[in-house]
């Protein structure tokens, strides 16, 4: 756990007819699931380094449940006084780990979990980066720069319903809100372009369907 943490730290559903999904650039999707054996004979020293922490915080099922990824991501925060948060709840660590169990396990897998590990080494660079004012949470003002920066550029009625869902009563956005804001985003984008065969700009969508991606996120 702590080598882990010394080296590692590191629906939008048509609701907005202006949007054109094709701005959005959710990160490409995890890789498929090859034979363990082949995989871990083909890996780099920082990978290897990153499947034996893995190993380690996922324990004997070798998946990450959101208790051990709140676990987790708690632990890192400690080391990062720049960041101003009240910590990841276990309801955000839920969602984020329904938002990215693609393969439906409940828990998230070693490329489930690498894949949202590296978006959120990322996002925590745009944080800080964009934190002007080093007040350590991201005012409404900076907010429409950072998401740009994370690739999602979303006009101002989206800027704002985020803000009303995710910042605070002065429109402040903490870290962990803004990790658990934008690991949902950038799912609901994937999903969507999945979904969009054509790359139309719109998809259908039953009853069914629909309550199959909103309720489990
Ligand atoms: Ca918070
Ligand atoms: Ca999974
Ligand atoms: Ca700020």
């Amino acid at each position: 756990m702590m080598n882990f943490t010394k080296h590692f730290i590191g629906g939008i559903l048509n609701v907005v007819s202006n949007i054109d999904p094709a701005i959005f650039i959710p990160s490409d999707p995890p890789p498929p699931r090859r034979p363990l054996a082949f995989e871990e004979a083909h890996e780099n020293d920082e990978e290897k380094a990153f499947r034996r922490a893995f190993k380690k915080l996922a324990g004997d099922d070798m998946e990450v449940n959101p208790k051990e990824l709140m676990h987790i991501l708690n632990q890192v925060l400690t080391k990062h006084g720049n960041l101003k948060t009240d910590g990841f709840s276990i309801e955000s660590c839920r969602s984020m780990v329904a938002v990215m169990d693609s393969d439906s396990t409940g828990k998230l897998g070693f490329h489930e979990f690498k894949y949202m590990w590296n978006n959120i080494k990322r996002w925590q660079g745009i944080y800080v980066s964009h934190d002007k004012d080093k007040s350590g949470v991201i005012c409404s003002k900076e907010l429409t720069q950072a998401f740009k920066a994370a690739g999602f550029p979303l006009n101002d009625q989206l800027y704002k319903m985020i803000i009303r869902r995710y910042s605070d009563e002065h429109g402040d956005m903490d870290f962990d809100n803004f990790v658990g804001c934008l690991v949902r985003l950038d799912a609901m984008c994937r999903a969507f372009k999945t979904l969009d065969k054509g790359n139309s700009g719109s998809i259908n969508l039953d009853i069914k369907e629909w309550l199959q991606l909103t309720m489990y996120s």
